[in-house]
């Protein structure tokens, strides 16, 4: 009897779990995700504007709407687990492991803004490069990828899920400019 519920209670995971996975008219946008931005799971191009739901969601344009407008991107981390979230419409889009900073150089909490912005910022008081720079509160601190340092070394991805930076929000090779792609200056940074 126990394997039996056991049996039942894992499939019911599994099947939640395919769920969010399963893209019917493989837009880009999973069912799951396609309930949340309340577009068709069996029609690519919701609105018909030759651009897929997927892709528009991922820019952070309405997959609803034939004109280009744009819905409210924000960006939430969580410091306790050392995740970043890229919230679209305040809907999850991705997360990606960070690394904040370490104990003593302590990332602030708070609501920040992106006040700049730079494919490869320099470090002064570090001596390092910190590439697709996003700068927060008067540019003091920031987000950014993996340092690196002059002599090309470069930090190790597995310091991310980490706090060992010197205060900034570093993100691996990838994650760092998909967001800077996408986020303007204004955008809002919630960190907690
Ligand atoms: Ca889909
Ligand atoms: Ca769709
Ligand atoms: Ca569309």
């Amino acid at each position: 009897m126990a394997k039996i519920i056991f049996i039942i209670f894992i499939s019911f995971f599994l099947a939640l779990s395919v769920r969010a996975t399963l893209d019917t008219d493989k837009d880009g946008l999973s069912d799951d995700l396609e309930v949340k931005f309340k577009t068709d799971i069996n029609n690519p191009d919701t609105d018909g504007d030759g651009y897929k739901d997927g892709s528009e969601v991922d820019w952070g344009y309405n997959p609803l709407a034939k004109d280009k407008i744009k819905l409210p991107l924000r960006i939430a981390i969580n410091l306790k687990t050392q995740k970043l979230f890229y919230l679209v419409n305040d809907i999850e889009l991705k997360q990606f492991s960070i690394s904040s900073g370490k104990p003593g150089l302590a990332t602030p909490q708070g609501n920040f803004k992106i006040v700049n912005k730079a494919t490869k910022a320099w470090s002064k008081k570090y001596g390092l490069w910190m590439p697709f720079w996003l700068g927060l509160n008067h540019g003091e601190f920031g987000i950014h990828e993996l340092p690196i340092w002059p002599n090309g070394y470069r930090e190790g991805s597995d310091h991310l899920g980490r706090p060992v930076s010197h205060g900034c929000v570093r993100l691996g090779i990838g994650p760092a400019e998909y967001l800077f792609e996408r986020l303007a200056t204004g955008t809002e940074v919630l960190i907690y």
